[in-house]
């Protein structure tokens, strides 16, 4: 285990709290507002609800196991002998990271047969740069971090590009009053899910802490990704919403 100073350790603790409550409150956010969007943009609210509330759950074991891992007496930190848990970080990316996938196809609205086919390869390739990043995170040298990182890659460039590629070109077809929101889903997607890859080479800068970083990195880049962009999914939904005649209940 890690061993940490104070400063650090609060760090941690508080983001995988804060990260928990967001989520939490995403969540509620979404499901409570499924009325305000009209009956075709319902699935893809109650997905970006279903993110966060897999997410909310994460959070909430990785938060007990990093409770477990340390305790604090006078503000000195020491390790208790059980291991704080990485893995429920990757087994929620391998469950939201597909949802969120499919989230971003429905609003393309593609027609019926593409929407099957890109799920379909799009999945697949999120679940494999997924499980192709585990080993490394668990590694504990350097060069076998960096040969996992490359291989997890290379779903990944395909996929990034993808997306862009496909909103992009749905651009076009969107109502007016969609058309910014979506340019900007496309823009945090994009930064967003960047954002993963870099965070995962912070221990090679070789600083102090670099491990708090990455856990700090993931909390952030999770929150936006999820929770952030479901708030512009919502609103793409609205304005799709109106634009198609319907009002709120
Ligand atoms: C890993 C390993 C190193 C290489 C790459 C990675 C990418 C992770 C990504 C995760 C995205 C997660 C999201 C979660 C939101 O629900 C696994 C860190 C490329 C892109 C968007």
């Amino acid at each position: 285990m890690e061993s940490l100073n104070f400063f650090e350790y609060s760090l941690v603790y508080n983001s995988l709290s804060f990260t928990f409550a967001t989520m939490m409150a995403a969540t509620l956010f979404f499901w409570l507002n499924l009325g305000s969007v009209s009956a075709s943009y319902r699935p893809a609210m109650v997905i970006t609800g279903l993110v966060t509330f897999i997410a909310a759950y994460h959070y909430f074991q990785m938060f007990n196991s990093f409770d477990a891992a340390y305790s604090v007496t006078n503000e000195v930190v020491s390790t208790t002998g059980k291991s704080f848990n990485v893995a429920y970080r990757y087994v929620d990316w391998l469950l939201t990271v597909p949802l969120l996938l499919i989230e971003l196809i429905l609003v393309m609205k593609l027609s019926k047969s593409e929407t099957v086919r890109k799920a379909s390869t799009l999945g697949f390739a999120a679940a494999l740069m997924i499980v192709l990043g585990y080993p490394g995170e668990v590694a504990d040298d350097m060069g076998t971090r960096m040969m996992w990182w490359v291989l997890s890659m290379i779903p990944f460039l395909y996929i990034v590009f993808s997306l862009f590629v496909g909103l992009k070109s749905s651009i076009a077809s969107q109502p007016a009053s969609a058309q910014g929101l979506v340019k900007l889903a496309c823009t945090v997607v994009i930064l967003s899910w960047s954002f993963y890859p870099v965070v995962y080479l912070f221990p090679y800068l070789n600083i102090e802490g670099a491990w708090v970083a990455v856990e700090i990195g993931y909390s952030i880049a999770d929150i936006v990704a999820k929770a952030g962009f479901g708030v512009l999914i919502y609103m793409i939904a609205r304005a799709k919403s109106e634009a198609d005649g319907y009002t709120p209940a």
